[in-house]
């Protein structure tokens, strides 16, 4: 039996070649490279699994086309068929699964992300301040990989006190001003790597007084001092707060004490309320367009406040919401984009898939398509040389590695929200996001065999679970500071 097949031979191998191995960008293709849109090719030796995910694809990749043609509607065509020869062949000729699928290249991941640990050249100079970032997504890339990162306890701690700042939070190493993406980052990292001494080496009283100088009159928080106010602060403060079990009381230093404000909560759902944009996505601040990164912030944020099925209904139209999350996940490819016209990226299978853990502890359950996610990442997003990667032609980073693998979790695994569980966990603050549970694997439909699922992630700190209930044990023995 032949199956027609969309030609990769519309990208010539050796350019293919390139794209692969990182050196080619998708931009650098000219037109005739890209080919036209109806040409195919048998495909002769099709496996029965192969030919019933060219089949679907077959249903699915044809998109209804307007006649206007814009450097957006290029772009997305140019896009579509660099993707293809990835989702109907397998030009990285990795080892195909059950259901004709890339497998999960585990190995070639884990050597990829311990060497993202390791010494960098010169030239990433710039990229200093996003050192924390760097090993919370190698961490935690790690660990959804089923690796024991303990090894790398004491290191973790080690670089970490050096980015405490004396006057509370971290920043991206010694000297540098804190800031709440570096704490963030630098908190998710203590607590994956774990270990009382790890716990211990965070200041939480000079990280709760950064918080209050970080807390707005309006509800919302600025990302350091003087710095934007945007809800990736609501989210990070949030975060903090929880996992540390600081007190919700404002300190009496916090300038929004002056303003009347009383706790860390005030005025906060309405504020990330005002983030919803007519189109039902959630922006970084009031009246900015929506994007995937900046709805997980939201829907996080709201996920600490309180339980999501109360949070998430009283602060945010839910049906809009669902609408635009919806429309984020591209067909035929399978992935998500961040923003309404844009293309899809691997790293939206979290930003934007893992909000639908968040949004069906709110509302109806079943609403995305888990599959054709999966299909993306395996067969799209894995990276010949390890780690994983925005899209074929782009170069894997840790970054795309860690959300990648966080939105194959997500597909993978059935994320609830249960009140029963961790009695004595979270009882008095910020309890709810300690309420998560994995509850077995996602089984119908997949795309995936046994050996391609990762490991559980919380769904809202993004860090393992164990990583999760140890850090905020360890923090409620220790109340008062
Ligand atoms: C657009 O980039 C990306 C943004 C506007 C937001 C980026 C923010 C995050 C990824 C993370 C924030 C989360 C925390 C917890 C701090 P682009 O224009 O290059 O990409 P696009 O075309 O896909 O929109
Ligand atoms: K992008
Ligand atoms: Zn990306």
């Amino acid at each position: 039996m032949t199956v027609p097949l969309r030609s990769s031979a519309q990208v010539p191998s050796e350019r293919l070649e390139e794209i692969i191995s990182g050196e080619g960008r998708i931009e650098e293709l000219s037109d005739s490279e890209l080919g036209s849109e109806d040409e195919y090719e048998d495909m002769g030796t099709a496996t029965p699994e192969e030919q019933a995910n060219i089949a679907y694809l077959e249903c699915v990749r044809i998109p209804i086309h307007e006649d206007l043609q814009t450097s957006t509607s290029k772009t997305q065509d140019e896009t579509l068929k660099v993707i293809l020869p990835f989702l109907e062949g397998n030009p990285n000729e990795f080892t195909l699964n059950s259901h004709g699928i890339s497998q999960l290249q585990r190995k070639k991941h884990v050597l990829y992300l311990e060497d993202a640990l390791d010494d960098y050249p010169g030239g990433f100079a710039m990229m200093d301040a996003s050192r924390p970032w760097i090993i919370y997504w190698a961490l935690q890339g790690l660990t959804a990989l089923g690796e024991d990162i303990s090894e790398h306890q004491r290191r973790t701690a080690h670089t970490f006190s050096l980015a405490q700042h004396p006057d509370g939070g971290f920043g991206g190493g010694y000297g540098q001003l804190p800031h709440l993406a570096c704490s963030y980052a630098a908190t998710l990292s203590l607590a994956t790597a774990g270990g009382e001494a790890t716990y211990g080496s965070i200041n939480r009283k000079t990280m709760w007084h950064f918080l209050g100088r970080m807390k707005q009159a309006d509800g919302g928080f600025t990302m350091c001092q003087g710095g934007e106010e945007d809800i990736r602060g609501a989210f990070c403060a949030m975060v903090l707060l929880s996992l540390l079990n600081l007190p919700l009381e404002l300190p009496n230093d916090s300038p929004a004490r002056q303003q009347g404000l009383t706790t860390f909560t005030d005025n906060l759902g309405d504020w990330v309320s005002k983030c919803q944009s007519w189109d039902g996505g959630i922006s970084a601040a009031p009246g900015n367009e929506a994007h995937g990164a900046y709805a997980f912030c939201g829907l996080g944020c709201l996920s600490i406040l309180g339980a999501p099925k109360e949070t998430l209904n009283k602060y945010l139209d839910i049906p809009l919401l669902v609408h635009w999350m919806s429309s984020r996940q591209c067909t035929p490819e399978g992935g998500y984009n961040g923003r309404t016209n844009k293309l899809v990226d691997g790293c939206y299978s979290h930003w934007v898939g893992g909000c639908w853990s968040l949004v069906e502890a709110a509302t109806t359950t079943g609403i995305w398509n888990r599959a054709a996610l999966g299909r993306y990442i395996l067969a799209a997003a894995q990276d010949k040389k390890g780690g994983l990667r925005d899209k074929p032609g782009k170069r894997s980073d840790a970054y795309h590695t860690c959300y990648n693998l966080a939105g194959l979790s997500a597909a993978q695994h059935r994320y609830v929200y249960d009140e029963g569980i961790n009695k004595g966990l979270g009882e008095v603050g910020l309890g709810a996001p300690f309420r998560w549970k994995a509850e077995g694997l996602y089984e119908e439909d997949t795309m995936w065999d046994a050996s391609d699922v990762v490991g559980k992630i919380h769904p809202v700190f993004v860090i393992p679970f164990r990583a999760v209930y140890e850090c905020r044990r360890y923090f409620e023995d220790k109340e008062g500071f």
